[in-house]
C-alpha cells in the first residue's frame, strides 16, 4: 500500500516546495530561494502556518507591499539566470491584486515566479467574505482570474488533492526554458486548511536540471546557408543569451566569423562593453555604432530576443529590404517573428552548433573593420556626454559617468523606468554577464528598489547599484526598510528632476504642451519640495543629498564601504537627454489638433512612418 502522510493542502504545498532542488556548479541547492509573504485572513492560518513548519528549509521573508515583494522575487530569478526562483503569497482581494502587475512583468520578461494568492472559500458557505468581489453572473469568477492573462500556468485549488498535479505542472513550467514565466496557484482559504492523506513519494527530494534543446538539423542547415550568403551580418543579443549563459559561445561565434554584435536592453552585458566586436546598445536607445550597422545589415541573427519596438526602432531601423532575419530562440513564438528563419534552440547550444557549421566562414573584412571603427567613434561621443561637470543641474548622462567612475563595471547596475533606461543602455559600460540588470520588458516604475533587493539576495557578495528617478522612487520605495531589516545593502542613486522628465520630453516631442508631467506643470497649490534624503533616512537608510558630480563621486566612494543601504540624492536637469545615437520610436501623434506644434509633429510622424517595414 502507498505510504501516506496526513497534511493540510498548505502543508503539502510548502513541504513540496522545500524538497525541490537544483544543481549549480556542482552544488546542490534548493531551487526556491524562499517565499515572500504578506499575510491576511486569506493566507495567515493556512499558508502562514505551513510556512512556519518549514521555516528552516524554506525561509519566509516579510515585505511592505505585495507588488514589491513579487518584484524582489522576479529580480532574484533574473539574477540567477532563471536557475533559482521564489514564491510570493498574499491574502485575497487587494493583496492578491497588488501582485498582478508583477505577474505581467514576469510574463513579459519570461521569468519564473510562483504566485500563491489566497482565494475565496471553495465551499462558498460564508460568502461574501471580507474582500471578495462578487460576480453577478458567474459564481466561479474571483479577482484571481485577473492573473490568467499574465500567468503561464493558472490553477485554482478547490480540493486538497488538486495540489499534486498543480505543483507538478507548476514545476514543469517554472523550469522549462521556453514556457518559463509566472505560475499562479490560487489557494481557496478553506482548502488551504483541509487535510488529505498525501502519498509520501510526492515529497521525495527532486533535483531539477536546466534543459538545453539543440537545433533541428533542417533549421540549422537553412540558417547556415543564409549566414554564409551574408555580406553584412549582424547579431542581436537578447536576454536569452544571458538566461542561457551563452556569452562564451556568442563571443566565439562573433570572433570566429567576424560578425559584430549589438545588444538589447535585456541582452546588455552578453559581451563585456570593451569587447571589440560589441557595438553595444541597438535600437531606439542604441549607439551610433550599432544602429549604423542595423540600417545596412543583410542577415540579422536575432538571438534570444523578443524583437520589441525599442530593438527594431518600431521596425524602421533595419532598412535593408533584402534582409533575412534568423530567429535563434528557445521559444518558437519568438523564433518565427517577422517571417524570420526559425532556429529553435537553446542559445548556447545553437550558437555553438552554428559556429561549428560555419566552418571557418568569415564576414567580409571591410564590414568587420567598419564596425570596429564605428565603435571607436561612438566611444568618443559617449566620453563627451558622461564627462564631469560643475553644472548645478547635471544631465542623467553626467550622473551615469560619475557612477561609472566611482563604482567601475564590477557592480550589478539595476534600472527600470524613466529617462535612465535609455541613457544607461547607450552609456553604461557593462562588465560580466548579468552585471547590467534592466527591467525594460515592462519598464515598471517601482521595480527598482524592490528589484535591487532581489538581486542582492541572489548575489549577496556583489555590490548592487540601483539608479532611480524621483517619480519611480515615490511610487514604490518601501522595501528600503526591508533591505535594512534583512541586512541586504543597496546603493541607491536617486536622480531628482522634479517630475516625470522623460514623459515630459516625449510630450514636447509630440507637440504637446508641458502638462501634468513635471511637478511645476501639474495642478498644485504648493509646489512640492520633497526631501528625499530625509525620507530615505526615516526608513533606516544612510542618506545624503549631494550638490555636485564631484560630491556624488566622493559620496559613492563612501557608500561602497557602507554595510547599510545608502541613498544618494542629486538634482538633475529634466530637459536634457543624450542626442547622439538613438533611432525613431513610433508614438502615435494626434491627426488633428488646435495646437500647431501637434500638427507639425504629426507631419514629421507621417514622414517617419514611411520608413516602417510592414510584416517583414
Ligand atoms: C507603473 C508605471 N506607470 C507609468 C509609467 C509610464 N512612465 C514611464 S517613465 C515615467 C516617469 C518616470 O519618472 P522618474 O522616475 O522621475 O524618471 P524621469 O522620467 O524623470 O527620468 C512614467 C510615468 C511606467 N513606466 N510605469
Ligand atoms: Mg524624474
Amino acid at each position: 500500500m502507498t505510504k501516506t502522510i496526513r497534511l493540510t493542502m498548505a502543508q503539502a504545498l510548502t513541504r513540496f516546495l522545500a524538497r525541490q532542488m537544483t544543481e549549480i556548479d556542482g552544488r546542490k541547492l534548493p531551487i526556491f530561494g524562499g517565499v515572500w509573504a504578506i499575510f491576511g485572513h486569506g493566507n495567515v492560518a493556512g499558508v502562514g502556518e505551513a510556512l512556519y513548519q518549514v521555516r528552516d528549509e524554506l525561509p519566509t521573508f516579510r515585505a511592505h507591499n505585495e507588488q514589491a515583494m513579487a518584484h524582489a522575487a522576479i529580480a532574484y530569478a533574473k539574477a540567477n539566470f532563471r536557475r533559482r526562483f521564489m514564491a510570493a503569497t498574499s491574502s485575497i482581494g487587494p493583496g492578491a491584486l497588488n501582485m498582478v502587475t508583477a505577474a505581467a512583468l514576469a510574463h513579459v520578461n519570461r521569468l519564473p515566479v510562483l504566485f500563491l494568492p489566497g482565494d475565496v472559500f471553495a465551499n462558498r458557505v460564508p460568502d461574501p467574505v471580507l474582500q471578495q468581489v462578487e460576480d453577478f453572473s458567474d459564481g466561479t469568477t474571483t479577482i484571481n482570474d485577473c492573473f490568467r492573462p499574465v500567468s503561464r500556468y493558472f490553477d485554482r485549488i478547490t480540493r486538497p488533492e488538486q495540489i499534486i498535479p498543480a505543483l507538478n505542472r507548476a514545476m514543469q513550467v517554472l523550469t522549462d526554458p521556453a514556457e518559463c514565466g509566472p505560475v499562479t496557484l490560487a489557494l481557496c482559504q478553506d482548502v488551504q486548511a483541509e487535510a488529505f492523506d498525501y502519498p509520501e513519494s510526492f515529497f521525495a527530494e527532486r533535483v531539477w536540471h536546466q534543459r538545453r534543446p539543440r537545433p533541428d538539423r533542417g533549421e540549422l542547415a537553412a540558417a547556415v546557408v543564409a549566414l554564409k550568403a551574408a555580406t553584412k551580418p549582424l547579431v542581436i543579443a537578447g536576454g536569452g543569451v544571458l538566461y542561457s549563459q551563452a556569452s562564451g559561445e556568442l563571443a566565439k561565434l562573433a570572433q570566429g566569423a567576424g560578425i559584430p554584435v549589438c545588444e538589447t536592453q535585456g541582452g546588455k552585458s552578453s559581451l563585456p562593453d570593451d569587447h571589440p566586436l560589441n557595438m553595444a546598445a541597438v535600437g531606439v536607445t542604441g549607439t551610433s555604432a550599432a544602429n549604423r550597422l542595423a540600417e545596412e545589415a543583410d542577415v540579422v541573427l536575432a538571438v534570444g530576443t523578443r524583437l520589441q519596438d525599442f530593438t527594431t526602432g518600431s521596425w524602421a531601423l533595419f532598412k535593408n529590404s533584402g534582409k533575412t532575419i534568423i530567429g535563434l530562440n528557445v521559444q518558437p513564438f519568438d523564433a518565427g517573428k517577422h517571417q524570420a528563419l526559425p532556429l529553435v534552440t537553446d542559445a548556447a547550444e545553437g550558437l555553438a552548433e552554428l559556429g561549428a557549421a560555419l566552418n571557418g566562414w568569415q564576414a567580409p573584412a571591410a564590414w568587420t573593420d567598419n564596425a570596429t571603427k564605428g565603435k571607436k567613434d561612438w566611444q568618443a561621443e559617449a566620453g563627451k556626454v558622461t564627462a564631469s561637470t560643475n553644472a548645478a543641474y547635471p544631465s542623467d548622462a553626467q550622473v551615469i559617468g560619475a557612477v561609472q567612475r566611482a563604482m567601475g563595471s564590477d557592480v550589478i547596475l539595476l534600472h527600470a523606468a524613466g529617462g535612465l533606461p535609455g541613457e544607461l543602455h547607450k552609456l553604461w559600460q557593462a562588465g560580466a554577464p548579468g552585471s547590467y540588470h534592466a527591467e525594460y520588458g515592462f519598464s515598471t516604475m517601482g521595480y527598482e528598489i524592490a528589484g535591487g533587493l532581489g538581486v542582492k539576495m541572489a548575489k549577496p557578495d556583489e555590490e548592487v547599484v540601483v539608479m532611480i528617478g524621483d517619480g519611480s522612487y515615490l511610487m514604490l520605495n518601501s522595501e528600503i526598510a526591508t533591505s535594512v531589516m534583512l541586512g541586504l545593502k543597496l546603493t541607491i542613486v536617486l536622480l531628482d528632476n522634479r517630475g516625470y522628465g522623460c514623459i515630459n520630453r516625449l510630450q514636447m516631442a509630440t507637440g504637446g504642451a508641458n502638462f501634468n508631467n513635471l511637478l511645476k506643470d501639474a495642478r498644485h497649490e504648493i509646489l512640492p519640495d520633497i526631501d528625499f534624503a530625509a525620507h530615505a533616512a526615516s526608513l533606516g537608510a544612510i542618506a545624503e543629498k549631494v550638490s555636485s558630480i564631484a560630491g556624488l563621486e566622493t559620496a559613492l566612494a563612501q557608500a561602497k564601504k557602507n554595510t547599510r543601504t545608502t541613498v544618494l540624492v542629486i538634482d538633475t536637469d529634466p530637459l536634457v537627454s543624450t542626442e547622439a545615437g538613438g533611432s525613431w520610436w513610433d508614438v502615435a501623434v494626434p491627426e488633428v489638433s488646435t495646437r500647431p506644434q501637434v500638427n507639425a509633429a504629426r507631419r514629421a510622424y507621417d514622414e517617419k512612418r514611411q520608413m516602417q517595414s510592414v510584416g517583414d
